[in-house]
């Protein structure tokens, strides 16, 4: 955070004045100091996103800095620093956990081995609908999984969308369960995506995004899954021309912002970075529905072959999934009130 503290000549002019300013009386005295305190803090935040200018989460948090900059009357700034030019996921989670980079946008599961308390959103074929998932990030599951990234130097901000992830291959298309059976598929890396991918019969092999596009076009792996949104921008559907409409995860997005960098803040500024935040959830949501069809509407054009599976084949399988990481009670009441979500 880059924080531009009083000039040091005003500072000093102020400490000159004071003594002359006290004899003159207390209103003279409020009447320097208060503007030098309101100059005292310009503060600039980086956050960081892997995707590239127009996606929505990059636009959201832009909005957010909109927000941010006329509420603080132009005092505090976001600098989106996306296309991942401060690296990839995995890496610049730890830069934001030691407060390199102040703010975060990152699809839940590059959280998972971090904060296990994100896994339950990823679970398979978990949210009925992008409605349930919206009242379950929106509620108090929500809030609680946010407040778990504290202890590890981070601060939970706002969930954003990610849509429905659906799997997408090179050669083979995928029309049934079984035609998964030892497919190469490129996952995110977390350990219950891993699984997930074993449990469909898949061979799993993590990498980070940015490293998706080549190996799929040489062949390390046959496959991966994503949003619409991703599989286009990232221009994925130009090597890989099978998509499957599995859906198997609404997984979404979560916005964290460095906890040494809000420790900086003042308690009203933290008010007001968190209202920007919570604000900015909405403009996303408009601005991923209509991605999510004109995405859509893109790789189709781009000679796309969409294939609609019967998912009820696909979620039987997952069972080991959750028999695996929905263990502890605590994992287990999370579930059963999302389901009881109504
Ligand atoms: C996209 C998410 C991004 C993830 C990517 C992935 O927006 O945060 O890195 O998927 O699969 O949908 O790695």
């Amino acid at each position: 955070m880059k924080q531009t503290r009083m000039p040091g000549l005003s500072r000093r002019l102020t400490c000159m004045l004071v003594p002359c300013l006290f004899a003159i009386g207390t209103m003279a005295t409020t009447a320097i100091v208060e503007p030098s305190k309101a100059q005292a803090q310009e503060i600039s935040l980086r956050s960081a996103d892997i995707h590239p200018d127009g996606y929505p989460t990059v636009e959201a948090v832009k909005y957010m800095g909109q927000l941010l900059n006329e509420r603080s009357k132009g005092r505090i700034k976001v600098q989106v620093m996306n296309n991942a030019v401060l690296g990839q996921e995995k890496d610049t989670i730890e830069q934001t956990r030691f407060g390199v980079i102040d703010m975060n946008r990152v699809n839940a599961a590059a959280f998972n081995n971090l904060v296990p308390q994100t896994t339950v959103l990823g679970l398979p074929f978990l949210f009925r609908s992008t409605d349930h998932m919206h009242k379950v990030v929106d509620g108090p599951i929500g809030d609680e999984i946010l407040a778990a990234f504290e202890p590890h130097g981070l601060v939970g901000l706002a969930y954003y969308d990610s849509g429905a992830r659906s799997f997408y291959t090179t050669k083979k298309p995928i029309e049934k369960l079984a035609d998964l059976k030892g497919v190469k598929i490129r996952v995110q890396q977390s350990d219950l995506w891993i699984a997930m991918m074993q449990a469909f019969g898949a061979n799993p092999t993590p990498m980070p995004m940015g490293e998706v596009y080549s190996s799929l076009e040489t062949g390390v792996v046959d496959g991966a899954e994503n949003n619409w949104p991703s599989y286009e921008s990232a221009r994925h559907y130009e090597v890989a021309k099978n998509y499957t409409l599995t859906e198997h995860s609404l997984n979404p997005e979560i916005l964290v912002m460095a906890k040494t960098s809000w420790d900086k803040l003042s308690p009203d500024d933290q008010k007001l970075v968190r209202q920007a935040a919570k604000d900015s959830v909405v403009k996303m949501r408009e601005l991923w529905s209509a991605r999510e069809k004109a995405s859509e509407e893109k790789v189709r054009a781009g000679g796309v072959k969409v294939i609609k599976v019967d998912k009820q084949e696909f979620a039987a399988a997952m069972t080991p999934v959750y028999a695996r990481f929905v263990t502890d009670q605590k994992m287990k009441d999370t579930l059963k009130r999302i389901q009881d979500v109504k």
